[in-house]
């Protein structure tokens, strides 16, 4: 039995021993060149710190983009970093990856940083980064519809030593938000061949907060009809799930690029009539409001075609996932996915996975606390259980199902 007051650690020390599989980020393999973002002037222009910059200093943002990477770097140090203490999560962050790197994380000037990331061997840097994250393998976006990326698959696919960290999803934003001229049955036959090719473990698309299914002009709606016609039938066909990221309302502020977009509650209505009317798939969803998160869980406790992951983007914040995965494991015991990081520059997994442990660990020796009050302790055995499931095979059983399920017959209860 575990003494009650070194529970928390217990947990804490499960969870830091137990390797993640980050189903959703925007990294790529090194295979895939420039696209794949690593070092201090990523890190520092990410998107998220961009939006925060406006909110300290008086720069425009046609000013901010005419800079070259750097010098927006150097503004949002001096700003965010050096002006300001980053106490804003994303600024954090920052902070805690230089830290755990082995830097001084209070350097006026970036010189220093720069200096130690030019010195990295990238293969030996993302070996390092994903151990000292506690990182199994990543799952990237991959959109075949990129040009950019595209006709890089032709050298990685031919290259298998990244696979096993690296795997795809196949990414459908451009396919379904935006306009394409596929019909649907060129479309299946497009998703299936790339997907094949990816060896992508899910397919996905992000929604806006209006998505509505079925429309109310169902049979125009082209998006809709390129999901039940092409989308919904390739990932059958595959067996593969469809990952589904509803609620977030792009461009609301244009001037901002990647930071201008916001998030809405949306109607799950919508998510209900997919997964009711389409048993035969399976479906991982994020949704990107606050207010929708208790109905996600409704949701899954009445459609078993359903998994809830991630604590997305502006929920990506302590106070956020705390409560958001206490109402889990509340309705829905271990059968969720509880975060994934949304990383877009290497270094980031660092912090993001820090702190959801940090947020975990007190939450789920709460839960514990409340079983062994009511009159069962767990050990360790059983923590290891629960986390093994959380941060690794709930998504393994979603994205690899086992070839010959064992169907479920009285007689196996035997
Ligand atoms: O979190 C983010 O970085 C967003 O910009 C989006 O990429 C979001 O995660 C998405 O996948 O659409
Ligand atoms: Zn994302």
């Amino acid at each position: 039995m575990i003494p009650p007051d070194t529970l928390e650690a217990v947990v804490a020390d499960v969870l830091a021993s137990t390797q993640v599989i980050d189903m959703h980020t925007h990294l790529f393999a090194p295979g895939f060149g420039s696209l794949g973002l690593w070092g201090i002037d990523h890190l520092l222009t990410y998107h998220y710190l961009e939006a925060e910059l406006f909110r300290s200093s008086p720069i425009r943002p046609e000013q901010y983009w005419a800079l070259s990477t750097a010098q927006r770097a150097d503004l949002i140090w001096k700003t965010l970093f050096v002006e300001n203490n980053p106490i804003s999560e994303a600024a954090r962050g920052v902070i805690a990856v230089l830290h755990e790197l082995g830097l001084d994380a209070s350097a006026r000037t970036l010189e220093p940083y720069r200096d130690f990331f030019r010195e990295q061997n990238l293969t030996d840097h993302i070996a390092r980064v994903f151990q000292l994250a506690g990182i199994e393998s990543v799952v990237m976006t991959n959109d075949p519809l990129d040009p950019e990326e595209s006709p890089l698959w032709d050298s990685f696919t031919s290259d298998p030593r990244f696979h096993a960290s690296f795997h795809a999803s196949l990414r459908l934003d451009r396919l379904l938000n935006q306009e394409s001229a596929y019909t649907p049955a060129e479309a299946r036959r497009f998703l299936e061949s790339w997907a094949t090719r990816m060896r992508a473990v899910y397919m996905a698309v992000s929604l806006p907060d209006s998505f509505q299914f079925p429309a109310p002009d169902q049979k125009r709606d082209r998006r809709n009809q390129l999901l039940t016609e092409a989308v919904l039938p390739a990932c059958r066909d595959l067996n593969i799930p469809l990952s589904l990221m509803i609620g977030v309302r792009r461009q609301v502020n244009p001037a901002l690029r990647l930071a201008g977009d916001a998030s809405g509650r949306a109607d799950l209505r919508s998510l209900e009539a997919l997964c009711r009317d389409f048993p035969g798939n399976r479906f991982l969803v994020s949704v990107l409001s606050r207010e929708n998160q208790h109905e996600l869980c409704v949701y899954a406790r009445k459609f078993s075609n359903l998994m809830p992951f991630g604590c997305w983007w502006f929920l990506n914040n302590p106070s956020t996932v705390e409560e958001i995965t206490r109402e889990r494991l509340e309705m829905l015991g271990t059968s969720f996915i509880p975060q994934h990081s949304d990383a877009r520059i290497l270094e980031q997994v660092i912090y993001k996975w820090r702190n959801t442990r940090r947020t975990l660990a007190p939450v789920l020796a709460k839960t514990y606390r409340l079983l062994a009050d009511d009159g069962r302790a767990v050990t360790r055995d059983d923590i290891e259980r629960d986390v093994r499931r959380l941060f690794r095979t709930n998504f393994e059983d979603w994205t690899s199902p086992s070839p010959n399920p064992t169907v479920w017959s009285p007689a196996s209860l035997a």
